[in-house]
């Protein structure tokens, strides 16, 4: 058996929690990540029948029964994961009642998985449906995106369209928009299901005056879903009190979109 704090998907929380520290997105315990992992790949690190402890998880993910994810730990610091992996996270299996999760390895103090857990897991299954290689979903506070859920309407078609406005290739890397959900009460199943809702179109869904989840294929494609909406909305809240001299024109966006062969939200254009 390898050792598991060698292992790729052990050294990629560790390096995207390290990064997302170092931006400022993710005070004391702020944010959250869930990674779903192959069962070959976690064999080679661990001993699957070899359950240390059962957690409930509080919600019904029978989609998901038998799958393996790795997810940081409720009230820990990211700042905190890449010292201390094996306290910080955790690797848990859903059981065949699909409302426990099965610990394999992790949470080393007693502890647990995020609160926001049925967040994750319900937009985890939303995506599955929509794309077979979709793995990770992402939760965080980037300073700038959630500045500007103070200032701008909470409305998905005007803010995805302030967001695309900002810099040309926005459009580029989210075609498909940002969903918005009002300011709700956080870690319960409402919001969990309220965000898994928003992802069955958008793999993006900001949370009004809270943070943002992405979801993508990979740690890369997740990450820089969020950071491109954030150099965004850094952009909005430098110039949105100064006179607009200059815009790219919804022609123009369409012109991106189109020049790239892609499929976007036409509607979000007025034209
Ligand atoms: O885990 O960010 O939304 C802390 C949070 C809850
Ligand atoms: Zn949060």
């Amino acid at each position: 058996m390898k050792d598991i704090l060698t292992a790729p998907f052990v050294e990629d929380m560790k390096k995207v929690t390290a990064n997302m520290y170092r931006q400022g997105w993710d005070e004391r315990n702020g944010g959250n990540i869930s990674y779903m992992l192959e069962e070959d790949q976690v064999a080679e690190y661990l001993d699957l029948t070899h359950v240390i402890r059962t957690i409930p998880t509080g919600f019904d993910a029978t989609e998901l029964i038998g799958k393996i994810f790795i997810v940081t730990g409720t009230g820990k610091y990211f700042k905190n994961v890449e010292g201390d992996p094996e306290t910080n996270l955790g690797i848990i299996r859903i059981a065949a009642d699909g409302t426990t999760a099965e610990l394999l390895w992790g949470y080393k103090d007693g502890g647990r998985f995020t609160s926001e857990l049925p967040a994750h897991l319900m937009s985890h299954m939303v995506r599955l449906r929509k794309d077979p290689n979709h793995r990770v979903v992402m939760h965080t506070h980037p300073t700038n995106t959630l500045a500007m859920t103070h200032v701008h309407e909470l409305d998905e078609k005007k803010f995805t369209h302030t967001i695309w406005e900002m810099c040309t290739e926005c459009i580029v890397v989210f075609p498909d928009g940002i969903g918005v959900l009002p300011w709700m009460v956080c870690g319960n199943n409402e919001i969990g299901e309220a965000t898994a809702r928003k992802m069955e179109e958008y793999r993006l869904v900001v949370w009004g005056l809270h943070g943002i989840y992405g979801a993508g294929r990979d740690m890369d494609e997740t990450f820089g879903l969020i950071e491109t909406v954030e150099k965004a909305a850094q952009l909005y809240m430098l110039i949105a009190h100064l006179p607009h001299v200059n815009t790219i024109r919804d022609e123009e966006l369409k012109a991106v979109a189109e020049a790239f062969g892609l499929e976007y939200r036409k509607d979000f254009l007025n034209l």
